[in-house]
């Protein structure tokens, strides 16, 4: 009889790419070096993604360039390494010039609390890496597969718990990073290491790194403005009696990224697996890290999260295996409550007696237009302010820290450019988010940074008419499916599958506790508002007191909740019970 052989998939290109790249160096030293083309190979833009840089091209001109016979309109993204989201003002006013020198003239506030940089050509993205190195600013590790940018809550309100959480932050960020000195390397002429001298070891990595990114956050309840249940690895603070931090839940196995049309791919939310003391945070992060190198999928990259990983085998499984590796158990989890995922706009004082104020930014996009000088507002902030600038992972932006005899000097700045009054919008423009989309990101299929503003035009009006201008509803739009902007988080989700049509998902949790549904496919862009209208207008009719609209389209029954994630797909769901400890219960 014979015996049947395993299948052996092939393992994706990428996994040969990171094999022979001697730690992430491949030959990227010598490309950006020849300035004899604008581009690099394609290999070569899998591993620069690893030092946080994305080769990209200017989608608007491509028709133009390929009808008069030209190369793509080639351009480089570079993205910065800023755990917690906080910045220096001298780190802001290098970011700030590098935008007008080498970059497209914009700075760009992405979801992940960092900064990308667009528009850099081939030759100024080693000049850019090394001037922000002179500010002890990096871009390792700020996409590629390993541990991104951790994120971490900005809370202005709890800032001595804050400082604690976010010092975790950096030490959760330092601990993952890549130790190859490829970066320094490449970017800083740092001098080549010899191998057969000195061996390069990546001892959380190895040679192959991770099989797909890896994403970590760090939370203060009750604010949930990190999403906590979107990353592979969600840190909860738990604080004790005298308010200080003493350590943390741990939600694993959450992310966002799908593809129209493939139903093995879904979002999913984290699952809450216990607590652990924060002594013991860099240990269980690093071990969870490695199950995945370990476990994660190598041969498909659309199933190669930790969320696949743990929804095919169990959390009982991963738990088991996490206490294998560890040699102890981790504690059960410890109650906690989130009650809002977005951020909260205006000046804050703390219990110190500082100021801070959060701006609201649209769509984390800064650029200086006629009525709206964001750009040289803050930079003349910068210039005058000694605390720091704390980025939002909602693309919004924290003047932090600000002593009270500076607190009417920032004000003066933002009035002297008519931005004082920028938070007065209504409640569903700011809790809105868009990813970049078009025209720089390879992948967007429609519009979205650069319609949802025009598409809030239309749906502040439906608002204001139905009395909810400062109700709080959560709007997100993507150009794709792979959700950067967290869509399938929000009460409204909206995403790009042709070039002005979006599906239109209903129903996401105001704390990011529950996942959305699809209600309408490919609706065109025409459609959306006339579509919500009617639902908007019920919502301020017929809601009880303090219920959400997320909660309510649910309620009044355009879509069934999501339970899990397998489950976003279906289109009829039973299930009405809570599916989060902190999830507010929405049957009649
Ligand atoms: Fe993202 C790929 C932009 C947050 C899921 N994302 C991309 C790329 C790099 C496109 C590409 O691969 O060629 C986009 C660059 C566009 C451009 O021109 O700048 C891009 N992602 C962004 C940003 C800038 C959106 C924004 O407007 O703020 C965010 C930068 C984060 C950062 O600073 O590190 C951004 N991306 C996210 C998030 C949200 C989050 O992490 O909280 C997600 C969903 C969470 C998750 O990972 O599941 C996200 N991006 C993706 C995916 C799908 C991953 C998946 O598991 O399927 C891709 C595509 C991929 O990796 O193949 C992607
Ligand atoms: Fe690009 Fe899609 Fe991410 Fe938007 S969601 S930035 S279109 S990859």
């Amino acid at each position: 009889m014979f015996k049947s052989t395993p299948e052996v998939k092939p393992l994706h290109a990428n996994e040969s790419i990171k094999a022979v790249s001697r730690n992430l160096r491949g030959t990227l030293a010598d490309e950006f070096a020849d300035c004899n083309t604008g581009n690099i190979l394609e290999d070569s833009n899998q591993l620069l993604k690893f030092h946080g840089s994305y080769q990209q091209d200017d989608r608007d001109q491509r028709a133009e360039r390929r009808a008069m016979k030209l190369e793509k309109a080639w351009q480089f993204m570079v993205r910065v390494r800023i755990p917690g989201g906080v910045c220096t003002p001298r780190q802001w006013l290098t970011l700030d010039r590098l935008a007008d020198s080498h970059a497209n003239g914009t700075l760009k506030l992405t979801t992940r609390q960092t900064i990308q940089l667009h528009g850099i050509i081939k030759s100024a993205v080693k000049p850019t890496m090394r001037e922000l190195n002179q500010e002890l600013l990096d871009c390792i590790a700020a996409c590629g597969d390993v541990n991104r940018n951790v994120m971490c809550n900005p809370n202005p309100l709890q800032s001595e718990l804050h400082e604690e959480v976010y010092d975790w932050a950096t030490r959760l960020s330092l601990h993952l990073l890549p130790k190859t000195r490829a970066y320094h390397e490449i970017w800083l002429d740092e001098a080549p290491l010899t191998p057969e001298i000195e061996p390069e070891i990546e001892p959380i990595y190895g040679k192959t790194y991770l099989p797909r990114k890896f994403k970590i956050v760090v939370a203060v309840p009750p604010s949930n403005d990190v999403d906590i249940y979107a990353h592979d690895l969600g840190c909860i603070a738990i604080a004790g009696s005298n308010g200080r931090l003493t350590g943390f839940n741990l939600a694993v196995g959450g992310g966002m990224g799908m593809s129209h049309g493939k139903e093995a791919t879904f979002p999913r939310l984290g699952d809450v697996i216990g607590y652990t003391p924060k002594e013991k945070l860099l240990q269980i992060a690093e071990e969870i890290v490695k199950i995945q190198r370990d476990f994660g999928d190598r041969n498909n990259r659309a199933h190669a999260r930790l969320k696949y990983t743990i929804e095919d085998r169990g959390v009982e499984w991963f738990v088991t295996e996490l206490t294998r590796r560890l040699g102890f158990e981790i504690e059960p989890a410890r109650p906690f409550a989130f009650d809002h995922n977005g951020d909260r706009f205006g000046w804050i004082q703390n219990h110190r007696g500082d100021w801070h104020l959060t701006l609201f930014i649209q769509n984390g996009r800064l650029r200086d237009v006629p009525d709206q000088l964001w750009r040289s507002a803050l930079r003349e902030i910068a210039q005058h302010h000694t605390g720091d600038f704390r980025l939002t992972a909602n693309q919004n932006l924290i003047i932090g820290g600000v002593t009270p005899d500076q607190k009417p000097v920032i004000e003066g700045i933002l009035q002297g450019h008519n931005l004082h009054e920028s938070h007065l919008q209504t409640g569903l423009r700011l809790h809105s988010l868009a990813c970049v989309s078009l025209p720089t990101c390879g992948l967007g299929l429609a519009e979205s940074e650069r319609y949802l503003p025009t598409l809030l035009n239309e749906l502040d009006a439906i608002v204001d008419e139905a009395g909810l201008r400062h109700d709080a509803i959560t709007i997100r739009m993507t150009g794709c499916a792979n959700g950067c902007a967290r869509p399938y988080l929000a009460e409204i989700g909206l995403v790009g599958r042709a070039p002005g049509k979006y599906n239109l998902y209903l129903g996401g949790g105001f704390s990011g506790q529950r996942l959305n549904k699809l209600y309408r496919a490919s609706l065109p862009d025409t459609e959306i508002a006339r579509t919500l209208r009617p639902i908007i207008d019920q919502f301020a009719k017929e809601r009880k007191v303090g219920e959400h609209f997320g909660d309510f389209v649910i309620r009044a029954g355009y879509v069934a909740a999501t339970v899990n994630g397998r489950d976003f797909h279906a289109s009829i769901a039973a299930a009405t019970q809570p599916v989060r400890p902190d999830a507010r219960p929405v049957a009649d």
